[in-house]
């Protein structure tokens, strides 16, 4: 550079040096004045005091706000997904615990690449809870961990769309650049969003000013803001994969809906009752001592007679009446009354088991009811040892409390207060034997009483029994297919291989 060039440079720099000392020269001059007026008046120490006083209490303030929102549990913005109301007790807590452990796990994010081994470890966590630790995560055949890629897949598709703003305009080429050029991708960001911020000052120096204020003060809360959304992302990734896992290992998973489809459409029997649940009617069994009524309730929610009831024990073996309630199909299952034996009792029990829904009948008059008690045990026990099943919704009947009151039938069959009395202690007294919350009295022989009540009450039971029933339907459908359905499967195999060979020689 030559010697005129940098004489210059200098002069310019001083020149400018000088401007800015002449722009600030009033100020310092008026500050220096200021401190000599408040020395003259003895207040220096004041001011001094006031300003470290004032400053304190900001910088106090600043610091108490920001820890508020870091300490303050903020909620989660994104929702994950919820309990499937189809799935039973157990099912629905092993995820609530599942939901548990990812909380705790992702107090803050975790890099993305280590989150499927994070998926491994809720499918394990599941598995285990499921099977009370019999089975390990990677324990199911290569179709079904097929199937749980494919739901996780779906469903984390679904919260992408909805969530992530773009996330339908980013082509996959351009999210692998950008996760494998992660720092040119940030730094082409920054510079972007610098030169912004450039323009936007030089365009309205009031505006950009103020934005950049806002920047400032904000960011420590809009880290977190980000930091929160990330963590919810990666939750509800995981979560969606406890979901699949549930199903997964309840079985559901065995069978795809395409597939139940296909299935239900082959006239094959055995696959056949893999057709969707809610072509079958409605099981309701109706159970309880002998001569509780069983028979007679049966036929005055028909309508007709049809199941034979009789002063002397009738019904020896179960016997199903179709019945349709709001349109909806259903069967109901009369059954032999419980008199204690064991055997009954167990027998009884497992019909239950098989119900949607159960309907318990109580003869108001009798007041023994140790024949039922044991009846609950055997029950609560057959479905304890099954506890992916839901338990079938059970209505309480007290049958025949025309017997209670003298003078039966009453005018348009209304009862008198005193009449309540004596019908709400039969009431009591089977609900507290039972453990029923409810019980619904009734008479079923005709002229029948409260019937309409009952059919109310089974109506409004319905949409559990429904759940009852695919429940039912999706365990039935995921035990191991026997010997007998693998060697129909090989055979279907070698006939295909045969067809392809045969095709070829003839070529
Ligand atoms: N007074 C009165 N009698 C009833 C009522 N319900 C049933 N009965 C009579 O009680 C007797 C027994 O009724 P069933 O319906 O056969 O009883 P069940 O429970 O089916 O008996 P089993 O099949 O033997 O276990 C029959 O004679 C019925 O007519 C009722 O509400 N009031
Ligand atoms: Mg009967």
């Amino acid at each position: 550079m030559r010697l005129t060039d940098r004489l210059r440079h200098a002069v310019l720099r001083w020149n400018r040096l000088g401007m800015a000392l002449v722009l600030a020269l009033p100020v310092l001059v008026s500050s220096v004045l200021g401190f000599l007026w408040l020395y003259d008046h003895g207040w220096l120490l004041w001011f001094a005091l006031a300003s470290v006083g004032l400053y304190a209490a900001v910088r106090g303030g600043v610091l108490l706000a920001r820890w508020r929102t870091r300490s303050a549990q903020t909620p989660r913005e994104l929702q994950g997904p919820k309990p499937d109301p189809e799935w039973s007790a157990a099912e629905t807590a092993a995820f609530e615990r599942a939901r548990a452990r990812i909380s705790a796990r992702l107090q803050a994010p975790i890099p993305w690449a280590d989150l499927p081994g994070e998926a491994l470890v809720v499918v394990e966590g599941i598995a285990a809870d499921l099977s009370e630790g019999k089975r390990s995560a990677l324990d199911f055949t290569v179709p079904e961990a097929l199937l749980l890629i494919d739901r996780v897949a779906l469903q984390y598709r679904a919260f992408l769309l909805q969530n992530v703003p773009l996330s339908d305009r980013l082509s996959v080429r351009t999210m692998h650049w950008a996760w494998r050029k992660q720092d040119t991708a940030l730094a082409a960001w920054e510079t972007g969003f610098l030169a912004w911020r450039g323009v936007r000052l030089l365009i309205n120096p009031a505006i950009g000013l103020l934005r950049e204020a806002e920047r400032a003060l904000a960011s420590g809360l809009q880290d977190r803001l980000t930091e929160r959304f990330r963590t919810d992302a990666q939750a509800i990734l995981l979560e969606e994969a406890a979901q699949a896992a549930i199903d997964l290992y309840s079985g559901r998973l065995r069978t795809s809906d395409a597939e139940l489809a296909h299935i239900a459409a082959t006239a094959d029997m055995r696959d056949q009752a893999l057709a969707p649940a809610e072509d079958q009617p409605l099981r309701i069994v109706v159970v309880g001592q002998t001569s509780a009524g069983k028979s007679t309730l049966i036929n005055a929610l028909l309508g007709h007679e049809a199941a034979e009831a009789d002063a002397v024990p009738v019904t020896g073996s179960e016997v199903a009446y179709d019945w349709s309630l709001d349109g909806i199909a259903c069967r109901l299952v009369d059954t032999p009354g419980i008199e204690g034996a064991a055997k009954t009792t167990r027998r009884i029990a497992k019909q239950m088991s098989q119900a949607d829904l159960v309907i318990w009948a109580h003869r108001a008059t009798r007041p023994g009811r140790a024949p039922d008690v044991a009846l609950a045990e055997q029950f609560a026990q057959v479905m304890a040892d099954a506890p992916q099943r839901r338990v079938p919704p059970v209505l309480h009947v007290a049958n025949g409390v025309d017997q209670l009151l003298a003078d039966w039938p009453r005018p348009e069959n209304r009862l008198t207060a005193a009449d309540h009395a004596r019908v709400d202690a039969a009431l009591q007294s089977i609900g507290a034997s039972m453990r029923a919350p409810q019980v619904l009295p009734t008479r079923a022989e005709p002229p029948d009483w409260n019937i309409d009540a009952l059919r109310d009450a089974i109506a409004a039971a319905l949409p559990e029994a429904r759940r009852c029933q695919r429940n039912r339907h999706r365990i039935e459908a995921a035990r191991t297919p026997g010997v007998s359905a693998n060697a129909r499967r090989a055979g279907r195999g070698a006939k295909s291989a045969a067809k392809a060979l045969w095709g070829r020689l003839r070529r």
